[in-house]
């Protein structure tokens, strides 16, 4: 096989192209290798196969609607299947989150956040709420509104000034106060505080949204101090700034409720999802948002466009078949509360990976967990890339991220999965000492 042509994305490609690591099917809890190794994924795809692989009734929802409808415009036209996935969706979301913005993928969901946000001040006479606010260490995507109020350095130090107007909060992950959390850790709520500094510095009348997530993952899993949205909540409030979760990886399942708002009992005003939604078979994200803030939109003359905004694949027909079989395949099987039974299972054997030589943190939270190695001296990223090779060539699927490992398996994971995934970790970690 040829792999000149292909510039692979997110990828070391000279490496890759050397020994390609090729994915050829999919079933379950498992890949194939093209040369028909079998390989556990521990990361449910890259966050995104909630369900598992290959469910029958995704694929047959994908399979009968490329036959019936394959595209229709969603521009002032519509179908059916786009209008009854919104309305199972918004029944899973947080209470009031009523409307539901289709997108095509997580960094589209949050260009689309944004910019509701910016316009929803400008429709109701606020036009001088212009500022966003994201956060170190967060990631909302690749496209350059989320790029802006992301704050991966090496995501951004190549593309410029980016959005004028955005600054950032501290990021809250404290090695020194919280390694070796079980669950949420217990310092750093006083860091949403950060929030007030910046509306000191920037006036709080300039400043449209805040962007968080409420768990990073793609970071490598940062999780909220104890009490830390809440306060961000309420800082928000009090100076009448929209807060935006981004919930493109701990959205459909993840931390034991369908959403981490309602894991954390914190509502957002607006909330970024992807992955998930379609449980990875066909692109899709989405925006949810409140009914007030849908309202506010809603006035001027009803000939027009109450929102300049969309894609030509939004709601794509393929997408919402695959979604409405998603959400089906969930609520039959009970899926996106199922992280909360399988949690202290999934932490404790986790957390048995604690006094490994070169493991600086291990933390936890739902089916989600991150393991923090010492990096290599003089060669950052290079001990959890070794590990994330050993594991696969033993068959288990993780995802690193600078010296992080990362660990999300499909919710329908069992517990021998979990212990398996674990064990070839802590060897794959052992001879990367
Ligand atoms: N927001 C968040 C919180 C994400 O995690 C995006 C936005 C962008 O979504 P799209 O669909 O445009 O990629 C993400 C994506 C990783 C990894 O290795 C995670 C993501 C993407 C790539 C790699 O953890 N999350
Ligand atoms: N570029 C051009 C020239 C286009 O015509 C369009 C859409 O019509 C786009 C970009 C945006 O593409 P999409 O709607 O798929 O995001």
């Amino acid at each position: 096989m040829k792999t000149d042509a292909y510039w692979m994305p997110f990828t070391a490609n000279r490496q890759f192209k050397k020994a390609p690591r090729l994915l050829a099917r999919s079933s379950g809890m498992y890949y194939w290798t093209h040369d028909g190794r079998q390989i556990l994924d521990g990361i449910a795809g890259m966050w995104c196969v909630n369900a598992g692989h290959a469910r029958p009734k995704i694929v047959q929802a994908i399979q009968e609607q490329a036959a019936e409808l394959d595209f229709a415009p969603p521009f002032q036209m519509g179908h059916p299947k786009a209008f009854e996935l919104a309305e199972e969706a918004v029944k899973l979301a947080p209470a009031g989150m009523t409307k539901l913005f289709f997108t095509n993928s997580g960094s589209e969901s949050v260009d689309t956040a944004l910019k509701m946000a910016l316009a929803y001040h400008r429709v109701r006479g606020e036009g001088h709420r212009t500022r966003l606010i994201g956060r170190e260490r967060g990631y909302h995507g690749v496209n350059f509104g989320g790029l802006s109020v992301g704050g991966m350095t090496a995501n951004r130090k190549m593309f410029g000034a980016m959005l004028a107007g955005v600054d950032h909060l501290r990021h809250t992950h404290d090695l020194s106060r919280n390694a070796f959390s079980v669950g949420l850790p217990e310092h750093g709520a006083e860091l949403a505080d950060d929030l007030e500094r910046l509306c000191v510095l920037h006036d709080p009348s300039t400043i449209a949204a805040v962007i968080v997530e409420p768990i990073a993952g793609s970071a490598g899993v940062f999780l909220p101090p104890k009490g830390y949205l809440q306060r961000l909540r309420q800082i928000c409030d009090k100076h009448g700034i929209l807060l935006i979760f981004d919930e493109v990886i701990t959205g459909f399942g993840r931390t034991g409720q369908p959403f981490a708002a309602q894991t954390f009992g914190v509502t957002p005003d607006l909330m970024t999802v992807a992955k998930g939604l379609t449980n990875g078979c066909v692109p899709m994200g989405g925006v949810f948002v409140k009914q007030a803030i849908h309202d506010a939109f809603m006035s001027g003359p009803e000939h027009l466009i109450e929102f300049f905004h969309g894609y030509t694949y939004s709601a794509h027909s393929l997408a919402c078949a695959a979604g409405l079989g998603t959400l089906a395949t969930y609520a039959e099987e009970g899926l996106l509360t199922r992280a909360a039974t399988l949690q202290s299972y999934f932490g404790e054997a986790v957390h048995s990976l604690n006094g490994l030589a070169n493991v600086i943190d291990v933390r936890n939270f739902g089916l989600v967990a991150g393991i923090e190695l010492r990096p290599i001296d003089g060669e950052p990223a290079k001990r959890a890339f070794n590990v994330f090779l050993d594991c696969f060539d033993k068959g288990v699927l993780v995802r690193t991220t600078g010296d992080i490992i990362a660990l999300s398996p499909p919710l329908i994971v069992e517990r021998e999965h979990i212990d398996r995934i674990v064990d070839t970790l802590r060897g794959a970690i052992q001879r990367a000492a």
